[in-house]
């Protein structure tokens, strides 16, 4: 099912002639933002030296540091009377970066999130309960009005209070979700222990933070459902950017509105399909804040072969960030890594913590693992064997030795929007 089948559809040189418009486009928009004037200027570049897709690669890169120092609205491209919203994401350090919107942005976010739930199955029949927080975070208005623009009832029921998004996923026949990954094991969690079942619905969507294969196996069977991974940053507007099909074999990244390359995050050379790297994305249908060759941080690659579905480029699931990549002893660590060796173990449960530190200049990594319920006697003592287990089979999957901690289930802290799973203490010492 297409929402809108011309622009999902789009391929060769229809796609291209229609790509190369919209970047030239997008760099006379973005010359009236005088961060990207100076920059360009200092270049020599204008939208005239860009004859073919390729020459993008003669523009500079933006940097989430760039967009920072622009606080607040130094990105705008259009005058505040034509901003219509704005929405912040928080950073680790200081100041949140600002993205703001015209009314035309919101209207072709919209139409992106409504071709990403028509792709997955969804119709005006269906109900959508959205369990996000709807405040400055883009995930809460942006599945919002994308769910209404294509007629499903939408509940906005936000985050929190688990136990009554149960009772309204089952009082009001509930066919679809859309929380974090997280979120959504918690709400598993809670539904076994209530000892009841989700059975109307069918459909999961998930994003907003690193997740694995084997925990879309883990919820599609726990709470019979199809789960589908859905990605996005709040610069590209949101969630929405691109969006797993029926084939759950990759993502697709609507080519009509962001032009996507990899490259290498230590050259910035460009990479091709089938490698691994940051994935770089220029927006090619904002108005009010159009970014040139920004810097998303995500390892992902582009994948090579065509999707049955008959839409464009796919890039794989992201596989952490470069930034949040750990380097351990020399030896590169993404959580993501972790996650997967934990979910295939059955007898621990679905949350952990990594905790990073620096011991006489050397890097220790200890990982506290939450017991499963059923798999859990009442006693911690007496499971060395099962701790050495799980220190092996993380050290056949990441090389490096780590400590590994078994703690009671529940007893580890959970997360409504993103999880914070990993602390680094080694800047501490
Ligand atoms: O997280 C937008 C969003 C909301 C996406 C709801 C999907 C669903 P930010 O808060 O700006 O925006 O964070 C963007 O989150 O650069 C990734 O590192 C990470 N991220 C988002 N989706 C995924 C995903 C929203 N499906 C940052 N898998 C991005 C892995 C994801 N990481």
């Amino acid at each position: 099912m297409f929402w809108n089948k011309e622009m999902e559809t789009l391929r060769g040189r229809d796609l291209e002639e229609l790509q190369l418009k919209r970047l030239k486009w997008t760099i006379s928009q973005a010359e009236k933002v005088p961060f990207f004037k100076d920059k360009l200027r200092a270049e020599g570049l204008s939208a005239d030296d860009i004859r073919n897709l390729d020459d993008i690669r003669k523009l500079p890169f933006t940097y989430k540091t760039d967009l920072r120092e622009g606080y607040p609205f130094g990105f705008f491209a259009v005058p505040k009377r034509d901003i219509v919203r704005i929405h912040t994401t928080s950073g680790t350090t200081g100041k949140p970066t600002v993205v703001g919107y015209t009314r035309h942005d919101l209207a072709a976010w919209a139409d992106l999130i409504a071709r990403n739930l028509t792709m997955v199955g969804l119709t005006p029949e269906d109900t959508f309960q959205n369990a996000v927080n709807y405040g400055l975070f883009t995930g809460g208005l942006g599945f919002h009005y994308g769910a209404e623009l294509m007629g499903m009832m939408v509940i906005p029921s936000a985050t929190g209070n688990t136990k009554r998004q149960i009772e309204m996923i089952n009082d009001f026949k509930v066919t679809s979700i859309h929380c974090t990954p997280g979120y959504a094991l918690h709400i598993t969690e809670v539904v076994e222990q209530m000892g009841t079942s989700l059975p109307s619905l069918r459909i999961g969507v998930f994003g907003a933070e690193a997740w694995s294969e084997t925990m879309r196996q883990e919820l599609e069977s726990r709470l019979s459902i199809n789960a589908y991974d859905s990605y996005g940053m709040s610069e590209m507007f949101g969630p929405g950017v691109a969006f797993e099909c029926p084939e759950q074999n990759g993502l697709h990244i609507w080519e009509d509105c962001f032009l996507s390359e990899i490259i290498d995050p230590k050259t910035g050379e460009t990479l091709g399909p089938g490698e691994k790297g940051e994935l770089v994305i220029t927006s090619l249908s904002k108005e009010a804040m159009p970014l040139l060759r920004y810097r998303t941080g995500d390892i992902t690659m582009i994948l090579e072969d065509d999707c049955p579905c008959g839409r464009g480029r796919r890039i794989a699931r992201i596989m952490g960030r470069s930034d949040d990549m750990l380097v351990i002893r020399g030896i590169n660590v993404f959580p993501s890594q972790i996650e997967h060796v934990l979910l295939g173990i059955p007898e621990v449960g679905d949350q952990y913590m990594v905790y990073v530190d620096r011991k006489n200049h050397l890097d220790e990594m200890t990982i506290d693992v939450e017991m499963n319920r059923q798999a859990f006697s009442g006693e911690l003592d007496g499971l060395v064997g099962l701790q050495v287990m799980i220190s092996r089979k993380l050290h056949d999957a990441l090389s490096l030795r780590t400590t590994v901690r078994l703690v009671e289930p529940g007893s580890l802290p959970r997360f409504e929007g993103k999880a914070k799973r990993v602390i680094d203490r080694r800047g501490d010492l």
